[in-house]
């Protein structure tokens, strides 16, 4: 990471870069017919609570994640780019480079020495050492796999202690970090390792926050020693475009959890903070427009797998039948909150060309 970000920023909108990054939602049953058309061009694919371990090995980089689907459409998230991809490995991180992108993914097992804060600081060093030194210094957007989220041990839960690992590896990297937080989603698994895997960059992005929000690292000291190293949303900039990585977003207002206990509320809550992102950075980008319709790709983690049919059917009478969305059952990092959604809009103005 380099310091002054809004630097960096103005540094990326001369130097536009020349590959440009795809997120899609496929579904198994045509998986084979979209990787033959994209070979050579395949980032990753990250295959959600084993679907895809049947799939036959193929040359591309496959990213596991334990966390349950829910939903039976059976989708995998599949990232490409526009240019020729290069599969590597160094110290226990997997990952591809190709052009301005950097697609990686690293596990971690914990012990009884190593508590959660020391594994995570360990993660997120091996990851801002592999990004000095392949010169993709920004980290974009982190999904993050906490064994056990919700389990407190010696008075601090797995996720305080998580968040102290992050920062802690965070602020001895760059002294500016809170300027240079990745969009992230952090999300409690019940087995397994630590898991991130993340997308950076050789350009930094652009921090947006939301305005109904206090800013996650600027939470106060009642929610953990540390507060959570993330921003609410980074809007990046690809050779054909711009994509708003929007962070797993829960119904918090300021830095509290509204509706405690109520499934259909912490939803709508939840919709209007990301509705509320989506208008300020508008606002920040100058586009008159709502970006809303240009929402995709939208994970929702539930916390009880029993909750999906109510919330599948919200979203759909609300986004409409053809949202890409992948429902996952996953435990989040406050024990009150039911469900946390997380999704990329695509900005089609280019910075410095405002409508
Ligand atoms: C919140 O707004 C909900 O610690 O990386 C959402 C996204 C949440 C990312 C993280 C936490 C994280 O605080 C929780």
């Amino acid at each position: 990471m380099r310091n002054a970000s809004s630097l960096d920023y103005r540094h990326a909108a001369s130097n536009k870069p020349a590959v440009t990054v795809h997120c899609s939602y496929v579904p198994l049953s045509c998986f084979p017919d979209y990787i033959a058309e994209s070979t050579g061009k395949i980032l990753a694919v990250v295959g959600f609570g084993g679907e895809t371990l049947d799939i036959p090995p193929l040359p591309y980089f496959r990213v596991e994640v334990t966390t349950p689907p829910l939903a039976d459409t059976h989708l995998t998230e599949v990232w490409t780019s526009t240019l020729p991809v290069i599969y590597r490995e160094q110290g226990g991180i997997h990952y591809t480079v190709s052009g301005d992108v950097l697609f990686g993914s690293i596990r971690l097992s914990g012990s009884d020495e190593a508590t959660m804060d020391v594994t995570t600081r360990t993660a997120y060093k091996r990851i801002f050492d592999l990004l000095q030194t392949e010169a993709y210094p920004h980290l974009i957007r982190a999904w993050n796999f906490v064994p056990d989220i919700n389990k407190t041990i010696n008075g601090l839960e797995q996720y305080q202690l998580f968040c102290m690992g992050r920062h802690q590896a965070f602020s001895e990297c760059n002294r500016y970090f809170e300027l240079a937080l990745p969009a992230a989603s952090a999300i409690g698994v019940r087995q397994g390792d630590l898991h991130i895997y993340f997308l950076a960059a050789r350009h930094a992005g652009r921090q947006i926050e939301n305005p109904r929000q206090v800013s996650a690292f600027h939470y106060p000291r009642c929610y953990g020693p540390r507060s959570p190293s993330f921003s609410r949303a980074i809007l990046k900039e690809w050779n054909d475009g711009r994509h708003l990585y929007i962070s797993g977003t829960a119904s918090i207002i300021g830095h509290e959890i509204c509706h405690n206990g109520s499934l259909d509320k912490q939803l709508q809550e939840t919709l209007r903070n990301i509705e509320s992102l989506l208008e300020h950075a508008g606002h920040v980008l100058e586009i008159r427009e709502k970006i809303i319709n240009n929402l995709s790709c939208m994970k929702i983690y539930m916390r009880h797998p029993d909750h999906l049919v109510q919330v599948k059917n919200s979203l759909e009478r609300h986004f409409g039948h053809e949202m890409p969305a992948i429902y996952l059952q996953g435990d989040l990092c406050r024990s009150d909150l039911l469900l946390e959604i997380e999704a990329i809009c695509h900005v089609r103005q280019y910075i410095g060309q405002h409508v």
